[in-house]
């Protein structure tokens, strides 16, 4: 069939018949059922064998002006402080840079095209936290931060210093570049400004929000999460992939509001295509309430003289990059160009000079269409809302506006900036021009008042963070674990099962019980989680629609709507996000809950290590918990899942405390520290924890070691030497690799007459942290005598080389080596996985027993302890090949 265009009508008088039959049919019973007849003929015509598979609407704004909400409010006074934080918010980037031959930066063309979306919002819509609740949540676009303080400087929150000291933080006065928790604790909620992390955390921040309210924890009273997002954010899989989350899962407390600008950095979004028609098929088919605000009022009068759809059609043929080139080019090639190309269309704006067709405005651009909007999306039920709103990079920034070179402007020449003041009537004379000086009115001023009037109605000022939640959980001693202190007996269980128990031990806790939410990404099973299923129900805001297969088993699907456990599915991205969002619970809705997220070690940091890093910024309190871990512990999986490094990337977010346990007891001690240092002491951090699956016996904790658990090391055994001549070594191990460093101190003991201390490291990242730290402070004090950091205490007064063998690459062992006042030989597994058995694995990987003992015995031998006789001895006795591939790159 050949494809023709919307508008090239054979038989317009059939077509107008229809179009009557449509219009009666809305007019005298309503437009719900013209929507149940046009369904009704679509599944016909489908039947007939006429499809249509597109989801578009006209290019043409959804609501009707007939049906626009009118905005309260007075528009005058509301476009005269939107002029002040607009000018406010260029001088703000420009003044940085003045000073500083552009050395830090800033963005002016996003937050001049967001300037209305965000306006209107404060003005009428955000909810600041209250008495009756916590108030919406807002994640403001990264790089539109200067527009954010512009307005906050009005505000009186943040002075004119600050202002002046934009990016300039290291003195502790100034403010962050981006919306960063960590630098402005009391002011930013979200960090946003990597890409496609603020749509994703936004959407599980309103899962989140519904799952409160369902467990009946919080009522949240319609609280709404808005995410301001960029056109260009949106070609980010983080910031589509968990669409089909919100439309599924009903989130209509969740407003997306996309600035279509039509550019990104480089240039055009989608110059040869519209963004705005991709992204309503998008959200629309993912199951999203989409309002295109495309026009500005001012078009209004043309449309609806466009009797023949002239003017539609030529808005739905051109791109986005003629319609960004009209921006640039201005009213006289907007004439020639758009409506130029059929003399009908041309006519239709005769009347109007080139300065008025210039004018025409976008949609984004006008408060009045932005409000109809907002009203309609913060009343839209039963499915999330998307706006997508068109508007002008670098709007009304002169030789700045829709320019591909906009995004990186950070200064706006003299005679633009006499037009932006001209513009937005700002007192000042050329001369003062060249400042660039702020404007604040005076505190009692008529746009003070009002801007503080309004903000009073909706609760006062925002953004605004929480730093603790008002209750204090009170967090139970070590003794709620007593049984894993004891050992396993003569089980054999793996750290996960471990893990499991002392989870479910804490669900039952009287006091925070109800605050832990285990959270999997479909991998419960795995980590034999799948008896909680039934006991705790799997979170569904739908409840349980069906009989599940297994119901009559006592492990059974079990869904429910009040249900805990968070089963997001094989989306890690997602189901971080939504730990996150429960780790950050504490702060933005005021309640504490103690979110344990499990996954495969492997597909958490290299995975989503981004996100890792967004909870470092927000604070987020809660545990990670990377199972199946180790390069050679995972056996049989292979290379895509065999974790080595996880350690070494957790170590790189701050606040991020890791450890590699290997006992039940240790896992309870880090488990109950962690509790009390996150939720009881309310300190900055997050905890990483890596469980195996390999099964084995657990011994009961060693008197004394539960210091060294906590610091990253302890004595697990001491080495019996058969003689006193007998060598020494010490042997340090961590996670299962530590049961190889124990069957190699008996083999240097019986085989080779060597003592060997063992050793577990429980965190070698937390042992380096301490020794860095001390290390700086002796530099800073050098006539203080530094004490002696925790390697240096545990290893004082032992004798012999050091050997520490791992499951994670050397890097991870070798941290401590400055503080290791001996020879020091670390193993460790380098390399991509593979499968095969653990034992064949270790061997391979060469971290296994006898690797141990041969490392030993030559650290020895370079000593002079031993002869080398006895090193080529154990390479016998092993059968170690000496030809055997290096395994690195092998
Ligand atoms: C993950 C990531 N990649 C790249 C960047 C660099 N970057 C910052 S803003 C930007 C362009 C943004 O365009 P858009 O989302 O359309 O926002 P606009 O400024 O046009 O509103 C880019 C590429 C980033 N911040 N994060
Ligand atoms: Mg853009």
């Amino acid at each position: 069939m050949q494809k023709r265009s919307f508008f090239d009508d054979v038989d317009p008088a059939e077509t107008r018949e229809w179009l009557e039959a449509l219009e009666s049919v809305v007019e005298r019973e309503g437009p719900e059922r013209a929507a149940w007849l046009l369904d009704v003929i679509t599944n016909e015509a489908q039947e007939q064998g006429v499809y249509r598979t597109h989801l578009n609407t006209p290019y043409l704004n959804t609501i009707a002006p007939k049906d626009e909400a009118a905005i309260p409010g007075d528009m005058f006074m509301e476009r005269r402080i939107r002029s002040l934080i607009r000018w406010n918010a260029m001088a703000t980037v420009m003044r940085a840079n003045i000073d500083n031959d552009d050395e830090l930066g800033g963005h002016i063309a996003s937050f001049a095209s967001s300037a209305t979306l965000y306006d209107v919002g404060f003005n009428h819509f955000f909810r600041a936290p209250s008495e009756e609740n916590e108030g919406d949540l807002v994640f403001f676009q990264g790089h539109s931060a200067p527009g954010v303080y512009a307005r906050a400087y009005l505000e009186g929150r943040i002075s004119e210093e600050q202002l002046d000291n934009f990016r300039r933080e290291v003195d502790g006065k100034g403010l962050s570049s981006y919306p960063h928790p960590w630098l402005m604790p009391d002011f930013w909620q979200f960090p946003t400004v990597s890409m496609g992390l603020g749509p994703i955390q936004a959407i599980y921040q309103a899962h989140i929000m519904k799952y409160l309210q369902n467990r009946e924890l919080i009522q949240q009273d319609n609280r709404k999460v808005w995410a301001f997002l960029g056109d260009g954010e949106m070609d980010e899989p983080e910031s589509l992939g968990a669409l089909g989350l919100a439309g599924r899962e009903k989130l209509d407390n969740l407003v997306f509001v996309v600035n279509c600008n039509l550019q990104r950095l480089d240039g055009p979004v989608r110059g040869n295509g519209k963004i705005i028609q991709e992204l309503e098929g998008v959200f629309r088919g993912a199951g999203w309430n989409v309002i295109k605000v495309v026009w500005g009022r001012l078009w209004d009068p043309l449309l609806e003289k466009d009797s023949k759809g002239l003017l539609r059609r030529r808005m739905e043929e051109c791109v986005d990059g003629e319609y960004q080139a009209y921006k640039k080019n201005g009213g006289a090639y907007t004439r020639e160009h758009f409506f130029g190309e059929n003399p009908e269309l041309k006519k239709l704006v005769e009347h109007m000079s080139d300065d008025d067709v210039y004018r025409l405005n976008r949609g984004g651009h006008d408060p009045f269409k932005v409000y109809a909007a907002y009203h309609e999306a913060v009343n839209h039920t039963g499915q999330p809302t998307v706006i997508l709103a068109k508007t002008v990079k670098g709007y009304a920034t002169g030789a700045g506006e829709a320019v591909n070179k906009a995004h990186q402007m950070k200064k706006l020449d003299l005679e633009s900036l006499k037009d932006f003041r001209d513009r937005f009537d700002m007192p000042f004379t050329d001369e003062q021009l060249e400042d660039v000086p702020y404007y604040r009115p005076a505190d009692d001023s008529p746009e003070l008042r009002y801007m503080k009037e309004q903000r009073d109605k909706l609760g006062g000022y925002m953004p605004v963070r929480r730093r603790k939640a008002s209750q204090q959980l009170t967090i139970p001693g070590l003794d709620v674990f007593a049984n894993f202190l004891e050992g396993s007996g003569d089980r054999e269980i793996s750290t996960t099962m471990a893990f499991v128990r002392m989870m479910s031990t804490l669900i039952k806790d009287k006091q925070i019980g109800d605050r832990v939410v285990p959270i999997v990404p479909d991998e419960a099973r795995t980590f034999g989680m799948e008896g909680l299923f039934r006991q705790l129900g799997i979170y569904s805001s739908g409840g349980q629609k069906y009989e599940p297969e297994d119901a009559g088993q006592i492990m059974y699907y079990r869904e429910e709507k009040k249900g805990r456990i968070l089963e997001e599915g094989i989306n890690e991205a997602g189901a971080m996000s939504g730990w996150l969002a429960a780790a950050t619970s504490y702060s933005v809705h005021n309640f504490t809950l103690i979110p344990f997220y499990i996954y495969y070690s492997m597909f958490g940091f290299q995975r989503v290590g981004d996100l890792a890093w967004a909870a470092g910024d927000s604070q987020a309190r809660g545990f990670l918990l990377g199972a199946t871990a180790g390069r050679t512990t995972l056996n049989g999986e292979g290379l895509q899942h065999q974790d080595g490094h996880s350690h070494i990337l957790s170590s790189t977010v701050a606040n991020c405390v890791s450890y590699d346990p290997t006992y039940s007891y240790e896992l309870a001690v880090i488990l109950q520290d962690g509790l009390r240092r996150m939720y009881e002491d309310n300190e900055r951090v997050f905890y990483y924890l890596t469980l195996m699956n390999e099964n084995y016996i657990h011994g009961a904790m060693p008197e004394g070691a539960e210091e060294g658990i906590r610091k990253g090391m302890y004595l697990l055994r001491e080495g019996k030497a058969k003689t006193k001549k007998s060598p020494k070594v010490q042997l340090l191990g961590s996670g299962t690799i530590l049961r190889e460093v124990e069957a190699a101190a008996e083999l240097l003991r019986e085989d080779f007459d060597v003592a060997a201390d063992v050793w577990s490291v429980t965190s070698f990242n937390e042992l380096r942290r301490e020794g860095l730290k001390m290390d700086r402070d002796e530099m800073l004090n050098p006539e203080e005598e530094r004490p002696a950091n925790w390697v240096e205490k545990c290893l004082d007064g032992r004798s012999g080389p050091v050997i520490a063998s791992t499951d994670y690459m050397r890097a991870y062992a070798d941290q401590i080596r400055p503080w290791v006042n001996a020879p020091y030989t670390v193993l460790g597994t380098d390399g991509f996985g593979r499968s095969d058995s653990r034992q064949k694995l270790r061997h391979f990987f060469e971290v296994d027993r006898y690797f141990v003992v041969l490392a030993a015995l030559n650290a020895l031998r370079k000593e002079g302890k031993v002869e080398v006789g006895l090193v080529k001895q154990a390479i016998e006795k092993y059968g170690i090949d000496t030809d055997k591939p290096y395994p690195v790159m092998h």
